[in-house]
């Protein structure tokens, strides 16, 4: 047999298969049964190779073998590109649809509140300022006038880490306070808000942890009135512009004098289960700090007063969003979370 004849059939075959070109999975299909089926180019082109005399079989022999390998590897290679079309197009996104649902995490409505909080107080120039949650008795008792006998002072109220000398978790952040007033100069006009730590029974008006915001502003001359003006303005702030306050006489170990601060209820006097029915909701306590207490933290009482406040966040965010269990905060279930979406 002529050998030539058969090598230009490859050849011809092999410019065949270069050209053939298709991402369609059934012309694909329709190439391959042509080379690579039982009747196709490939096996009748193996068919010939028998009849080849022996000395032109190594040359012929690699030429079909390379061809079958040229059309195999093109099939898988048009095969994978086909197929990525195809994935392709069904992934092709639908423009005109409306964007899938989004679920926004939300704030914690004790943040939201703080937050709030903290931006009333920096518009009257109160900058914010944080310190330790386990405490030393000198920060938490001592300095501030806690007498030796105080029962804040016992293990039944506080969380007590160590004894002699004693650490123990904050009672409330006036710590805080006392470190900024013995490490700065007056005047001082700072709010720390943050945890704090008391020992008792878990029911739905009280925990053992809770968030506290405290104010302290020290200055000479610093008056009640200026107390008065300035819890004025918060509640107008936090509560409507409607809002009205009282002021009771009070005790506090810290302060002197001291007074609770109540803010109109929106029952108007009506009377509502929140009231009690007396028309007033308490919502802090506050005073002018006891001058035991200023010189304790280093600051000249003859030269310098100051008044002080301090509230729980929790109080203030049930007055606003009605909470009726002081527990689902802590609690972290989403039903009750998700309520606070795109608040603050
Ligand atoms: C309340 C009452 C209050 C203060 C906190 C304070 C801090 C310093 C000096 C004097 Cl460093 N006073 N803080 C004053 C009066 C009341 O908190 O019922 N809190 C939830």
């Amino acid at each position: 047999m002529d050998t030539s004849g058969i090598i230009k059939k490859i050849e011809e075959y092999k410019k065949e298969a270069e050209e053939f070109k298709s991402v369609n999975i059934e012309e694909i299909e329709q190439f391959r049964i042509r080379f690579l089926g039982k009747k196709g180019v490939l096996n009748s082109l193996f068919n010939e190779f028998k009849n080849i005399p022996p000395e032109e079989k190594k040359k012929t022999g690699q030429l079909i073998n390379e061809l079958k390998q040229y059309v195999s590897d093109k099939i898988e290679t048009l095969k994978r590109e086909g197929e990525q079309k195809l994935s392709g197009q069904k992934k092709a996104r639908d423009l005109s649809l409306p964007s899938e649902h989004i679920i926004l995490g939300s704030r914690h409505p004790i943040s939201i509140v703080k937050n709030e909080i903290i931006d009333i107080f920096s518009r009257l120039g109160f900058y914010v300022s944080e310190g330790p949650e386990i405490e030393d008795d000198w920060h938490v008792f001592s300095a501030l006038n806690f007498p030796e006998e105080h029962p804040a002072r016992d293990m039944q109220d506080t969380f007590f880490i160590e004894q002699n000398p004693d650490i123990l978790l904050r009672t409330h952040t006036s710590s805080v306070q006392v470190r900024v007033m013995e490490s700065e100069k007056p005047p001082l006009r700072t709010i720390s808000p943050g945890r704090v730590f008391r020992s008792e029974a878990i029911s739905a008006r009280s925990h053992c942890i809770f968030h506290q915001v405290e104010g302290l502003y020290i200055d000479k001359n610093v008056s009640f009135s200026d107390l008065k003006q300035t819890l004025d303005y918060f509640a107008k702030e936090m509560f409507g512009e409607k809002t009205e306050i009282r002021l009771r006489p009070s005790f506090f170990p810290f302060t002197e004098p001291s007074g609770e601060l109540d803010i109109s209820c929106n029952c108007e006097g009506k009377g509502c289960n929140l009231c009690k029915y007396t028309g007033w909701l308490e919502i802090l306590g506050c005073g002018m700090v006891d001058p035991n207490v200023l010189s304790a933290c280093g600051i000249d009482n003859n030269k310098y007063s100051g008044f002080a406040f301090g509230m729980g966040i929790e109080r203030i965010a049930l007055l606003k969003y009605n909470i009726k269990d002081i527990r689902l905060y802590f609690e972290n279930d989403v039903r009750f979370l998700r309520q606070f979406t795109s608040a603050l």
